[in-house]
């Protein structure tokens, strides 16, 4: 990695290198002004390559956005208009007509260095040249212009400027392609609003995967049309007692679309066959002797057990996850398998491997906890590592056993992604059971070498959930995850980096967490103030 965090020489004096400001303009500087322009390096996450230019490119009401003649530059287009507008005040025609100046959107498939997602970004005096060889790619590339931009762009009503945008080339290609986000909606429910409100933020750090936790015991959140009480019963409450709440297969696709307009691809969980008590609650016949059983409104996990010998079991194994793998255009369905603590070994390796072959009739790659590993791996299968420092050298070694059966690894090491976790023993918000995961420790770790014997190549990606046992509000996932998600947001898109120069660009986005009205946790370890 070549990226200098203020290689673009418009910092503040007080660090090696910078603060020699080029005088373009009111926005070197100018430490309090909302339209100070970052430096080309200042950006989360750390691009692969940064080469500064002095000066800056400035966005006027005279600047076009010009898209040629492709409807997925234009769709992109449309959208980084619609990101400028608002707080610019400029009129930034998307158009197909060509030109030297502008902002430039650019698909070319003979980039093909550029891969999947990759971009190159070249902004010089009379132009901003976006490039990539697909969609993906060219949407990460206006994340990063936006974040060149001032922090006040991200604001939604018209502000004064001047809309500079530091000058030089950065090229651009992720680390790892699963880069993701869970969201866990059964604890504690959210809305499809809620949800795209996350959408957006998770696309600003270019994570493109949303994982929805949908199941557990105290709430199923999907409407399954053959089995309609998992709803009318099932979702009715949450963590607390409280009012519950569900996607209609409407609302679902909702936010399947609106994801995939931010180019994340959502990954449902249905989490069995432990985690059930919502789902066993709703129709007693799945349990042993048909008997009726409660949700759980309670914190306590590894109690609950699909009946693996009854048939009726399979009947709605089979129909769920037919139902949402119709609803998932995605590559991946996740069917959970963590803490199935009152199944047997030998049920749960009976069990998993029904499931898992389930997922495969209806066309979709199977996802499951790291718990997999008691079970036959189906051919393909992906298993997200969930341990910690302290996990056991017999637990490690049977994900080393997975592996080396061909299963692909995405990391959520617990005392380093999972945003639910306290920062701090003072928090009121948050579990501890992994420990406290301040703003340092989540991105104290690195995917390629955090497994003994894991190889790189196995390592598909990471992966930051919030579990909402605590939470409840967004301004309260908000500020567990802010700012930690962009930890693992870089471990997933860049190679090495380091802390004491992080946090430095961590403290840079602060400024636009404000603008956009995020909440966050200021978190002693960022100095926030000196950037
Ligand atoms: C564990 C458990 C979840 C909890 C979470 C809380 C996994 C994969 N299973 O993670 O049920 O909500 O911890 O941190």
């Amino acid at each position: 990695m070549s990226c200098s965090i203020d290689g673009g020489g418009r910092g503040r004096g007080g660090r090696g290198g910078d603060g020699q400001g080029s005088g373009d303009g009111p926005a070197a500087g100018g430490g309090e002004s909302p339209a100070r322009t970052p430096a080309l390096g200042r950006v989360v996450p750390a691009p692969s390559s940064v080469e500064p230019a002095a000066g800056v490119h400035t966005l006027t009401a005279d600047t076009a956005i010009r898209v040629g003649e492709s409807d997925d530059a234009r769709a992109v287009g449309e959208y980084l208009a619609g990101l400028l507008r608002p707080s610019t005040g400029h009129p930034l025609p998307v158009t197909s007509e060509d030109g030297a100046d502008g902002v430039r959107l650019r698909l070319d498939a003979a980039e093909s260095a550029l891969g999947a997602e990759g971009y190159r970004l070249e902004s010089s005096d009379a132009s901003v040249t976006l490039t990539a060889r697909e969609p993906a790619g060219l949407f990460h590339a206006v994340q990063t212009l936006r974040q060149l931009l001032p922090a006040a762009v991200e604001k939604d009503t018209a502000q004064p400027g001047p809309w500079t945008v530091p000058r030089g080339t950065i090229t651009d290609v992720p680390a790892y392609a699963y880069r993701g986000a869970m969201v866990d909606v059964a604890r504690h429910f959210f809305t499809v609003e809620q949800i795209k409100r996350y959408v957006d933020q998770l696309a600003l750090y270019k994570i493109n995967k949303l994982h929805l936790h949908l199941t557990d015991d105290q709430g199923w959140r999907i409407a399954v049309d053959s089995w309609p009480k998992l709803t009318s019963v099932g979702a009715v409450t949450a963590v607390g007692g409280g009012s519950g709440g569900f996607y209609t297969k409407d609302d679902y696709r909702e936010i399947v679309r609106y994801a995939a307009s931010r180019h994340l691809e959502v990954i449902p969980e249905i989490d069995f066959p432990g985690h059930t008590a919502a789902a066993l609650a709703s129709y007693p016949e799945l349990n042993p002797e048909g008997e009726t059983s409660e949700i759980h409104t309670g914190v306590e996990v590894g109690f609950s057990s699909l009946t693996v010998g009854k048939d009726i079991t399979y009947d709605f194994v089979d129909d769920v996850i037919r139902e949402i793998a119709e609803l998932t255009p995605g590559e991946y369905l996740h069917i959970g398998g963590d803490e199935a603590d009152a199944t047997s070994q030998e049920d749960y390796a009976v069990f998993m491997e029904k499931a898992q072959a389930v997922v495969a009739k209806y066309g979709k790659t199977v996802v499951a906890w790291h718990q997999l590993a008691g079970a036959r791996p189906a051919p393909g299968a992906v298993a997200q590592y969930w341990g910690y420092d302290d996990t056991s050298a017999a637990e490690r070694a049977g994900v080393l056993g997975l592996v080396g059966q061909g299963v692909r690894l995405i990391l959520s090491p617990a005392d380093r992604t999972y945003l639910d976790h306290k920062y701090t023993a003072e928090e009121e918000l948050g579990l501890k059971w992994a420990g406290l995961v301040e703003v340092d420790r989540s991105y104290d770790w690195d995917p390629a070498a955090y497994l003994d014997g894991v190889p790189r190549e196995a390592v598909l990606g990471v992966e930051a959930p919030v579990w909402t046992e605590t939470l409840e509000t967004t301004e309260q996932l908000e500020y567990m995850a802010f700012p930690r998600l962009l930890s693992t947001a870089e471990r997933g898109w860049s190679s090495g980096g380091e802390w004491d120069e992080f946090r430095l660009r961590l403290a840079g986005q602060a400024g636009r967490w404000e603008a956009m009205g995020i909440t966050y946790y200021k978190s002693p370890t960022v100095p926030w103030d000196e950037v």
